[in-house]
């Protein structure tokens, strides 16, 4: 198992890499190039030289978080075998690069949705949340800008501002859609990469949706169990796998997280897991908490114990954390709550592992 730490360049963040490197027991960083629109090609000499900064900092660059897949191959349009031959040019250029996980999703139009990313919590400190009648049945476009100017003027993965003006005529597109047919281009797109995962050694780990269930009557596919494993039987290649993301999963309580993790990383088939904790508000409001067991509804030592008796050999990162100590970062994304988090989680790990000698 190797801890990373998620990270944006060219500025893009608030955490630096010489802080991220001070985090013991974090060995690299998941990487990405938000400035590069989707669905062109990552270019070989600017991949090399973020992994050189990344590399000088004493860090690795072996996953990549995201590279997201262009709405055209979601939507299923002729443009999208351009843009297949474009997602594995970059693969190729990525495995040059030492890139060993790319982990990406097939959420329509926006990746995962909040109401409010800086709610007070009793502690103090504020956390991103999510309450359904605050989002259904508004216009996106109107939550994009409302998270983007609680984004303290960092970007915000899912949420480009250059997307906003299409998401209302994405959202009717989908809606016309049976899900069979979106499952149907997720098919296309596998088939089609797959066989170069394998060419280049590369593990692919698609990442659930979040939240996990049906928000502007869009398609929602990696929402559970069943649903997982229709997705891995769709292509079985080992390098198909997931992003086990427990706070996405977990925040639909019929989700047995440390169950799916069982069944899934004994199959060797989890190659990267998002570690966070959330607190439900039946049926389908949440909010973020710090990673203690205590502090949540999820039990991360069930989690992490999950994924060390299943022999996991991936990725794992602390996942979002709230913002403490009076640091002003990207929502979820500052360093001092995920650190805790690290530490924790490290501190889980190395009981299982002495427990399980
Ligand atoms: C949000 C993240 C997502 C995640 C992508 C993976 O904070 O969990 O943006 O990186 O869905 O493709």
């Amino acid at each position: 198992m190797k801890m990373i730490f998620r990270w944006f360049p060219n500025g893009d963040d608030s955490v630096t890499l010489d802080q991220i490197r001070q985090i013991p027991g974090v060995s690299g960083v998941a990487a990405c190039m938000p400035h590069i629109p989707v669905g062109e090609v990552w270019q070989q000499d600017d991949i090399l030289a973020m992994r050189r900064e990344i590399n000088d900092h004493g860090l690795e660059m072996e996953v990549i978080e995201s590279v997201n897949i262009h709405e055209d191959i979601k939507k299923g349009l002729p443009s999208r075998d351009r843009l297949i031959e474009n997602y594995i040019t970059t693969v190729r250029n990525l495995h040059n690069a030492g890139v060993r996980c790319i982990c990406y999703n097939f959420m329509p139009v926006m990746d995962w949705a909040r109401s409010d990313l800086a709610r007070p919590i009793e502690d103090g400190s504020t956390v991103m949340s999510y309450h359904h009648a605050d989002l259904d049945g508004l216009d996106p476009a109107a939550i994009g800008d409302s998270m983007h100017s609680e984004a303290r003027g960092f970007s915000l993965p899912g949420w480009e501002r250059e997307r906003m003006p299409q998401m209302s005529a994405d959202i009717c597109f989908y809606r016309e859609m049976p899900v069979e047919c979106y499952w149907d281009n997720i098919r296309y797109f596998l088939d089609a990469v797959m066989p170069y995962a394998d060419m280049y050694d590369m593990k692919f780990a698609i990442h659930p949706d979040d939240p996990p269930w049906q928000l502007f009557g869009l398609p929602k596919v990696i929402t559970n169990a069943d649903s997982i494993r229709k997705f891995l039987g769709l292509n079985n290649s080992s390098r198909n796998g997931l992003t086990l993301c427990t706070g996405s999963l977990g925040a639909n309580g019929d989700n047995d997280v440390p169950s799916m993790i069982r069944e899934f990383a004994s199959q060797g088939r989890v190659h990267f897991a998002h570690l966070r904790n959330i607190k439900r508000t039946p049926p389908r409001d949440f909010h973020e908490t710090a990673h203690l067991s205590a502090c949540g509804d999820l039990d991360m030592f069930e989690i992490v114990r999950a994924l060390h008796d299943s022999g996991f050999d991936g990725y794992i990162r602390p996942d979002h954390g709230r913002m403490i100590w009076g640091e002003q970062a990207r929502p979820g994304y500052g360093l001092y709550d995920r650190a805790l988090g690290v530490e924790y989680i490290l501190g889980l790990w190395e009981a299982c592992e002495k427990f399980s000698r």
